[in-house]
């Protein structure tokens, strides 16, 4: 039986598959696990400039594995603020805590956590088939897993109400209207689209990137005043970089920058 997780690294790109395509990908602690542990090894490793998570088979992930809950449930032993704390936040931490592009590539359902994790990363290119779904309502559940943080700051309090009360299915082209979604491509041209986006980013000044992350995640909820000071503290880094001096000679010498994400 292969890893529920699949790492395929191709120079400074890592591909992390959700791979448990009979189930839809739906979560297992096993697979969460180790889904934390390489997104903690993939942060951590310097040659790694962008990251790409996407499904085996036809879905990107329906979420938590409902089997497993169940039989937990009636043996008494489900506690959910336990479960969410170790099982669910080291993925989402290890997602958003990462300093590189995550690049979601759905391919298609991405349901209850399954959203989640695909609302963690920083952008995001769905196949046409591709949808995400709220299903948290659908169980008696509300959301969890980093998608209550992520849906009302990018789609707005009543848009993000409407969609976690319904539980209603939403296209990768609705998806794209309302901004959750950067890019929407054709099913068959999806992981040629993802590759050739992570190449761009991967090529381009990663530790800067990785910077921006921070920032416009601290942004969200600053004031600005402390905007300005969080941009001029990460500014001071971003222009020690060899990156930064790179960019300044390939721009005066009318040549394109090779960026080294550092
Ligand atoms: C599944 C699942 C699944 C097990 C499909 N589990 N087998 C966090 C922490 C603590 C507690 C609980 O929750 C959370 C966060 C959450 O994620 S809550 C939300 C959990 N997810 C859902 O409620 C979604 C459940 N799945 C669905 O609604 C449908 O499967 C969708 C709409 C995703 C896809 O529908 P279809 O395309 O019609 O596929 P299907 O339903 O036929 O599924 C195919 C197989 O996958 C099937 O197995 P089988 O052996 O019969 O072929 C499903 O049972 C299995 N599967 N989702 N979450």
């Amino acid at each position: 039986m292969s890893d529920p997780v699949l790492v395929d690294s191709q120079g400074a790109i890592a591909t992390v598959t959700l791979n448990r395509p009979d189930k839809l990908n739906a979560f297992t602690d096993d697979m969460l696990r180790l889904l934390a542990r390489r997104l903690k090894e993939l942060g951590r490793d310097a040659d790694i400039r962008c990251v790409v998570v996407t499904g085996a088979g036809r879905a990107f992930s329906a979420g938590q594995d409902l089997d497993s809950i169940r039989e937990r449930a009636a043996g008494g032993q489900m506690h959910f603020r336990r479960h969410l704390e170790s099982a669910y936040h080291p993925v989402i931490r290890g997602l958003r805590g990462m300093e590189k592009p995550v690049l979601a590539a759905v391919n298609g359902v991405a349901a209850g956590a399954g959203a989640s994790v695909a609302l963690a990363a920083d952008l995001i290119v769905a196949g046409e088939s591709a949808s995400f779904i709220q299903a948290f309502s659908k169980v008696g559940l509300i959301p969890d897993s980093g998608s209550s943080w992520a849906l009302a700051r990018t789609i707005g309090y009543r848009r993000a109400f409407d969609l976690a009360s319904s539980g209603r299915r939403l296209s990768a082209g609705e998806a794209f209207d309302l901004g959750l979604v950067n890019r929407v491509v054709a099913d068959d041209e999806l992981a040629a689209a993802a590759g050739a986006w992570a190449r761009e980013l991967a090529a381009g000044p990663t530790k800067a990137l990785g910077l921006l992350k921070r920032l416009l995640s601290r942004g969200l909820t600053a004031t600005l005043d402390e905007a300005l000071a969080y941009e001029a503290q990460l500014q001071e880094i971003a222009g020690r970089t060899a990156d930064h001096a790179e960019g300044v000679n390939a721009f005066l010498e009318k040549r394109k920058a090779n960026f080294q994400g550092r």
